[in-house]
């Protein structure tokens, strides 16, 4: 793989320090055992000293006129971008093209800002044992994908996996919060996670009703301590969420492990790469296959089996099981999964906007594997021998490809973790060089990326909506991209913009680590809500004069409101021992005027939006005075905020 020359002109760039980056991925790489298909593919990098810091922009950026990216003060951002936080288990909101960050929405982890983990009603989301505390703190969020209805975004719900637990969590596109999180029977490393785009039997139904997750780690089944060192014994399962109810609908026992999941634009299939059909327990063992699959899931098919009765259970879980395996599924014309065969260990698999074709990207192979949505139907339809016979292109497009998104015009964006690059290529070519035409060019440009990007999306690029604008590279490292902040620096998301033939990199936007997907979103398709309905709280104070302490026994409830610049109780008493539930109103109507409330050494500290209504539940063990204070600054008044909580011995 070589870079042309002028194009690396275009793009600010120090030579000596990529040629370092590159280096080291590859011996990594090459400590694994791949030293000697990854080194015939290395690029030649020019030597030298390490260039200035700074370099004067527009002549460095090739003419870029960036001030056309920008969003200048009191105007607002063309996409939202919605993005998974990785390990810190969240979800964050950004706007494009500026890449200002507007909101952290705190799914799988605590959060003190919003009191996630700590209100009662966000620990019942979270899940609690039975003496109320969490079940799981922690979470790792990697794929967030909005619902659909015919084929484009319907601005409902986001839902994001949790690789860690094996949960699910959907969250209102309204309000922006999560409302639901449930924990998937018998998986473990739910990684991959796609709703589909239409039901496959009802015509009628053109948007999301289940959402599909992978899982990535085969265990014993169940997962009880038996056959622990029988790797032969371990499986996977594919599981189907009801997207409004979140309840498991039903599962599929697969061979190998899933890695990213995707869907059809007909709602039939639903499709999973997959990285170690080895059934391996090492990276060595992982690794030892030549191709590995990209398995086809029929949908109408599974839900059919389910009905008839055609399942089995496992462990404790009520959730039915289907068998998926290669060995159950020889025949087309009655299985339920195919696999196809693609290069080894791959990564990511993304649907083209025309609903045509699958990109499978190799990771360890430099190729991308087209797989035609016709084909692997007529494959279940029995008219295909060889599912492989469903690929139609395997273009080479560089080293460690991951992920891959689309323009309106028939190219794809990948991007190469490896080269540290993003390329552009066009499917046509990619199909026309497959069968032999010797012109056809499938590789149009490449791009360099600061640093090893991960994933990459293009704007409304997962819908038949691709409006072919912008690419964003969400990458791995960031090294000397921004002002160091010690030894963990934030990773870079770099703005592409892709209307044009060559790709123009247009803004470096910091971002917390570690975001994995993210999803472009024309701003028309979101509606929020401003200000609560006070009527959704059933618990709601909705009067000041209601305001009350009530007494069963040791349980103490606090009906309280906060309007600014007061709560409306000054003071209350309650006893040492006592199990105190405050429940807070606040009644204020504007927008923007949120509340917050904390109690000093009582661990409490939350805060509530116009029209809300939140709770939470404590022990008083220490007697004597507390000031409870509003922590969100909502008036002149808002440090005399504060109410008495006095405890008795
Ligand atoms: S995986 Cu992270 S870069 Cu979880 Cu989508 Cu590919
Ligand atoms: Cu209420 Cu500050
Ligand atoms: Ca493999």
């Amino acid at each position: 793989m070589s870079v042309h020359k002028e194009e690396e002109a275009v793009i600010p760039q120090d030579p000596g320090r990529r040629k370092f980056l590159n280096t080291t991925a590859i011996a990594g790489l090459a400590g694994a055992g791949l030293s000697m298909g990854l080194a015939a593919c290395n690029k030649e990098q020019p030597a030298g000293p390490a260039a200035p810091a700074v370099k004067p922009i527009a002549a460095a950026a090739g003419g870029v006129d960036y001030t056309k990216y920008e969003v200048p003060p009191g105007q607002l951002d063309t996409y939202y971008s919605f993005s998974s936080g990785g390990e810190s288990g969240e979800v964050r909101i950004y706007g494009l093209p500026s890449g200002r960050l507007f909101k952290r929405i705190p799914v799988f982890n605590i959060d003190c800002l919003v009191g996630w983990g700590i209100t009662n009603e966000s620990k019942k989301i979270i899940g609690t044992n039975a003496d109320g505390s969490l079940k799981y703190c922690t979470g790792d969020t990697h794929h967030v994908h909005p619902s659909y209805t015919d084929g484009t975004y319907n601005g409902k719900h986001i839902f994001v996996n949790d690789k860690i637990h094996g949960r699910i969590a959907r969250i209102r596109l309204d309000t922006m919060e999560c409302d639901k999180i449930t924990e998937l029977p018998n998986v473990q490393g739910y990684h991959g996670t796609f709703p589909d785009k239409r039901d496959p039997v009802d015509e009628k139904i053109n948007y999301t009703t289940r959402v599909f997750c992978g899982s990535e780690f085969h265990t014993p089944q169940p997962n009880d301590g038996r056959d622990l060192n029988d790797p032969k014994k371990y499986f996977c399962l594919f599981t189907c969420v009801d997207a409004e109810t979140m309840e498991p609908r039903w599962q599929v026992k697969v061979d190998g492990n899933m890695d990213l999941v995707a869907t059809s634009y007909d709602g039939k299939l639903a499709c999973s790469n997959q990285y170690n059909t080895e059934g391996g327990v090492t990276y060595e063992e992982m690794m030892a296959f030549e191709r590995d699959s990209c398995v086809f899931f029929d949908i109408a098919r599974i839900e059919a089996a389910v009905k008839a009765g055609k399942t089995f259970h496992i462990g404790s879980s009520k959730v039915p099981v289907v068998d998926g395996t290669k060995a159950a599924n020889a025949d087309p014309r009655t299985a339920l999964t195919c696999y196809v065969p693609v290069p080894k260990n791959p990564h990511g698999v993304n649907v083209t906007p025309d609903g045509k074709y699958y990109a499978c990207a190799g990771k360890l192979s430099p190729t991308a594997t087209l797989i035609e949505h016709d084909l692997v139907l007529k494959w279940f339809d029995g008219q295909l021998k060889d599912p492989r016979d469903t690929v139609v292109a395997e273009p080479e497009i560089g080293l460690g490809p991951l992920h891959t998104g689309f323009d309106n015009r028939g190219n794809a964006y990948t991007t190469l973790f490896l080269d540290s690059q993003i390329v552009k290529w066009n499917i046509d070519a990619a199909i026309k060089s497959f069968k032999g035409d010797k012109a056809a060019k499938p590789v149009l440009d490449r791009i360099d990326v600061e640093y090893q990007p991960g994933h990459g999306f293009t704007s409304m690029g997962e819908t038949k909506e691709a409006d072919g604008k912008f690419f964003l590279s969400d990458n791995k490292f960031s090294k000397d991209r921004f002002l160091p902040v010690g030894p963990l620096h934030p990773e870079s998301a770099q703005l592409i913009d892709i209307s044009g033939d060559k790709m123009k990199l247009v803004a470096d936007h910091s971002v917390y680590s570690e975001p994995h997907d993210s999803i472009i979103i024309r701003r028309d398709i979101i509606r929020t809500r401003q200000v609560y309905d006070i009527n959704e709280f059933p618990n709601a104070t909705k009067d000041a004069k209601d305001c009350r302490v009530e007494r069963k026994g040791k349980k103490v409830t606090i009906h309280l409101t906060s309007q600014a610049p007061a709560f409306g109780l000054r003071e209350w008493t309650v006893k040492r021992g006592d199990e105190v539930t405050i429940i807070l109103t606040n009644l204020d109507k504007v927008e923007d005027l949120t509340h917050g409330f904390a109690i000093p050494k009582h661990n409490i500290n939350f805060i509530v939006n116009p029209q809300e209504t939140k709770s939470v539940t404590f022990k008083t063990d220490k007697p004597g005075v507390y000031w409870c204070y509003c922590t969100s600054f909502c008036h002149a008044l808002h440090l005399e905020m504060r109410s008495r909580m006095l405890v008795e011995a």
